[in-house]
């Protein structure tokens, strides 16, 4: 694993610990949803409730591959194990990121706004200022836009073990992980 994959999973287990106690669960998840969601403002119940169900599918993946005691919670050290096979988390990680960048494509063009992708980034708890470098990363064009798909490749990506120097790492940067 890269030392830019090992800050990114470090980042994504402290985001995703929405209740901050140190531990992912269920709780964590809905949580997640409920702030992404809120920020769906222009978006169709389908894709809110389509949201919702990946973010449940992903706490399903990890409780399924990583609770390695069987308490019923993923500790830090069992979520850095995803990293060992990341084959199994390619389907949970590429319903989670269709359904995230199809939130940020309400009207359905294919493009997304830079003030929508800031809004649903910083729901999900990324630093604004790496958000917005993450946007300039994927080189917006055409009204300060990128498309859907660059998205999504860009969240895959994010999960890689094997990448560096990849646009997802600026979130990374200053971050405390
Ligand atoms: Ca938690
Ligand atoms: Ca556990």
């Amino acid at each position: 694993m890269t030392t830019e994959a090992d800050r990114r999973v470090a980042l994504v287990f402290s985001l995703f610990d929405a209740n901050a106690n140190g531990v992912l669960e269920a709780d964590d998840f809905e949580i997640m949803a409920d702030r992404v969601i809120r920020e769906a403002h222009a978006s169709g119940q389908a894709a809110k409730d389509a949201m919702r169900a990946a973010f449940r599918r992903y706490w399903r993946t990890l409780l399924t591959e990583l609770d390695e005691n069987g308490d019923g919670e993923i500790s830090f050290e069992e979520f850095t194990a995803c990293v060992l096979s990341p084959e199994r988390f390619d389907e949970t990680v590429a319903v989670f990121a269709e359904a995230l960048a199809a939130l940020g494509d309400p009207d359905g063009d294919g493009l997304i706004e830079r003030p929508l992708f800031m809004a649903l980034m910083t729901a999900i708890g990324f630093e604004p200022a790496n958000i917005d470098a993450l946007f300039d990363a994927f080189e917006p064009s055409d009204g300060d836009r990128i498309r859907v798909e660059t998205w999504v490749a860009g969240i895959k990506d994010y999960y890689a073990p094997g990448k560096a120097g990849i646009p997802g790492d600026h979130l990374t940067v200053g971050t405390a992980v």
